[in-house]
Parts: structure tokens; sequence; C-alpha cells
């Protein structure tokens, strides 16, 4: 039996495109699989959708930048290469899924807590995450290919906050999106969100990346116009130097409704809500960018 008769997952009718695969066919998949995957939705409530449609990009296997990454500055020599997941890599597909209205309007602007809704979007959320990881991989091998989630392989590691293999920096190498002073991915959906990838053999045509910078969509960086994430951090784990992941730890598992923590339910998102960048790149960046790319 092959993999895609699979019995356990038959119940659910992926659509697979039939067309070339290509960053638009691939994210035109994974937006049908947020917009009718059941599983996308809160336990609680009314069941609203936990994710909007992602933004998604490919990068080349063989990126130079794959290199940069393991420069100490970046992430550092733990951080590995493609072809480390799989020795025939070509491409890395990359994907941001932004939360959606629902769950970004459910958190307080002036509560040091978050919401039920956030932090069942955390969990449950990054159980759809996984979903939109796998679909790609069943996509991939239906093309013939083969495919690798790295953040779920048994290889997949981390060395204190350093992991060897990191989502953002993947996106940031992919076209999907840059940092911000508070050190989260930012998309041309904002940073309010999470972030998957998928590495495989089969060639696929790799996303320009619409920047240069590491910071190029965060108005800090631009013009030191804003600075909304530093106060917004309840144990203020955020300065005009970037974030300090040790502090920022201590608020996830310490401001937290204890009936949250029995379900399992915890994190905060104070750096990713009522930002600027919470749901698109800030209006003046992406008008300077767009001046720019016309000239
Ligand atoms: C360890 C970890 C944490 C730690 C440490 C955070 C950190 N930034 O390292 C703690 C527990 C504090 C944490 C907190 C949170 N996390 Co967390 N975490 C991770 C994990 C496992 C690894 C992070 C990592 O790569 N650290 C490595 C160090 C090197 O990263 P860094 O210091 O931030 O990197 C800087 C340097 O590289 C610098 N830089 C300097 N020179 C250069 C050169 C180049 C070329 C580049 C690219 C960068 C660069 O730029 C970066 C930004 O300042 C990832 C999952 C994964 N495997 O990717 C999730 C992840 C980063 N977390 C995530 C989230 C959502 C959160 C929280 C919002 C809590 C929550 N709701 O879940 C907070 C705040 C996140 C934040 N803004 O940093 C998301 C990020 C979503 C987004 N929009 O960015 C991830 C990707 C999980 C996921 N699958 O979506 N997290």
């Amino acid at each position: 039996m092959s993999k895609l008769d699979d019995p356990r997952s038959g119940y659910i009718s992926l659509r697979f495109p039939e067309a070339e695969l290509t960053v638009d066919t691939i994210s035109q998949f994974l937006g049908e699989l947020v917009r009718t995957d059941p599983r996308n939705a809160l336990p609680e409530g009314d069941n609203v959708p936990i994710w909007e449609e992602p933004v998604v990009g490919i990068a080349d296997a063989a990126d130079p930048l794959f290199d940069t990454l393991r420069e100490p500055r970046a992430v550092g020599p733990y951080h590995v290469k493609p072809d480390f997941w799989l020795p025939e890599a070509k491409s890395v597909i990359s994907f941001f899924l932004p939360f959606s209205k629902e769950i970004k309007r459910s958190y307080e602007r002036s509560s040091i807590l978050p919401s039920l809704e956030w932090v069942s979007g955390r969990l449950n959320g990054e159980v759809f995450v996984n979903v939109a990881r796998r679909a790609l991989v069943r996509l991939l091998e239906r093309q013939g290919g083969n495919a690798i989630i790295p953040n779920l392989d048994l290889r997949y590691g981390s060395q204190g906050f350093i992991p060897n293999w990191s989502e953002r920096h993947v996106a940031f190498v992919a076209g999907v999106g840059t940092f911000g002073l508070h050190a989260g991915l930012l998309t041309k959906k904002g940073a309010a969100g999470r972030v998957g990838s998928v590495v495989t053999d089969i060639p696929l045509p790799a996303t320009k990346r619409p920047y240069t910078e590491v910071y190029e969509y965060c108005l800090w960086h631009f013009d030191r116009s804003c600075h909304s994430c530093i106060p917004r951090c309840p144990v203020n784990a955020i300065d005009e130097n970037g974030k300090d992941h040790v502090v920022c730890t201590s608020n996830g598992r310490i401001n937290i409704r204890p009936e949250f923590q029995e379900w399992g339910y915890h994190s905060c998102g104070h750096c990713q809500t009522h930002l600027p960048c919470s749901d698109r790149i800030p209006p003046k960046i992406a008008r300077h960018l767009a001046r720019n790319a016309g000239e």
C-alpha cells in the first residue's frame, strides 16, 4: 500500500495541485488547507479559526545564506544545512501562518496575561502547523520526491535556545520575512504567527528575497520611529539592543492563569500583538520598499 492510501489519513480530502509546483501553487494548496481543514479551529467556544492563509517562500538548498546561518553572529555552527536532513536536498519550503483576527483581538492590550484564545492557539495551532508540514510532505512525495520535516525529525535538537534548524532563520533565507527588534519573524502578514518548513529533493523555483537586511521590515531599524515592542513586554525582556531570551521565558510560564497551566496552555504574545508590525509590514517601510522597487 502506498503512503497515500494510508487509511489513518484517508478521511481528509486533500486536493493536490496538478499544476507544476511553484511558490504560488504551494501557497494555494496550503491556503486551501487553512480554509477547509477542520483542525484549524480552537477547541473552545465558537471554534474560531486559529490561522489565516500563509506566507510561503522557497529557498534553494544550496543558497550560501545557509552557510551564513552557521556563523556565531547568526545562529552558530550547531545549525545544520539542508543536506543534513536529505543528502540530495534541492529546496526548502518555508511558511508563516498568521494568527486569525479573532485570536489577535482576544489579546487584551492592557493585560499582562495572555487570553485563553492565544494560549490555546499556541498549543492547538502548533498541532495544525504539523498538519501543514505533513500535508506538504504528502504533496512532495506524490510528485515522486522525498521530503523531511526537520522540526519533527529524530535528529532535531537544541543546545539551550539554539536549535539545529531555526524556522525563523530558514524563513529569512526563503524570502518569507525579516526580523524585528523583538526578534520575531516579520512578514507581509505581520509578526503574529508561527513558522514551519520542509526540506525536499525536488528542485523548485526559489523565491527572490524582497529584502537584503536582517531587520529590514522593522521600524526601529529603519528610522528609530518605533519601539512599541519594548514597553509591551511585561517583564522588560526587550530593549534597544534586542530581546533577552532568558528574561523572555519568565513571562510565558509564570504570568499565566493556573487553569491554563493544567491544560498545558502557556506562553505569551505581547511582542506579537498590538504593534505596528503585528499584521503587516509597517506602511512607512512598505511605501519605501515600493518606491525603491519602482525606481
Ligand atoms: C528557543 C526558542 C524560544 C526561546 C528563545 C527565543 C529565541 N529567539 O531564540 C524562548 C523560550 C524565549 C522563546 C520565546 C518565544 N517564542 Co520561541 N522558539 C524557540 C525556537 C525553538 C528556536 C529559536 C532560535 O532559533 N534561537 C536561536 C537564536 C540564534 O535566535 P535569535 O537570537 O532570536 O536570532 C537573532 C540573530 O540570529 C540575529 N542575527 C544576527 N546576525 C544575523 C545574520 C543573519 C543572516 C540572520 C538571518 C540573523 C542574524 O537575528 C535574530 C533576531 O534578532 C523556535 C523554533 C525553531 N526551531 O525555530 C521557536 C520560535 C522562534 N518561537 C516562536 C514564538 C511564537 C515564540 C513566542 C512569541 C512565544 C509563543 N507565543 O510561542 C516567544 C517570543 C519569540 C521571539 N520574539 O523571540 C516562533 C516564532 C514566530 C515568529 N513570528 O517569529 C518559533 C519559530 C516557533 C514556531 N515554530 O513558530 N522561543
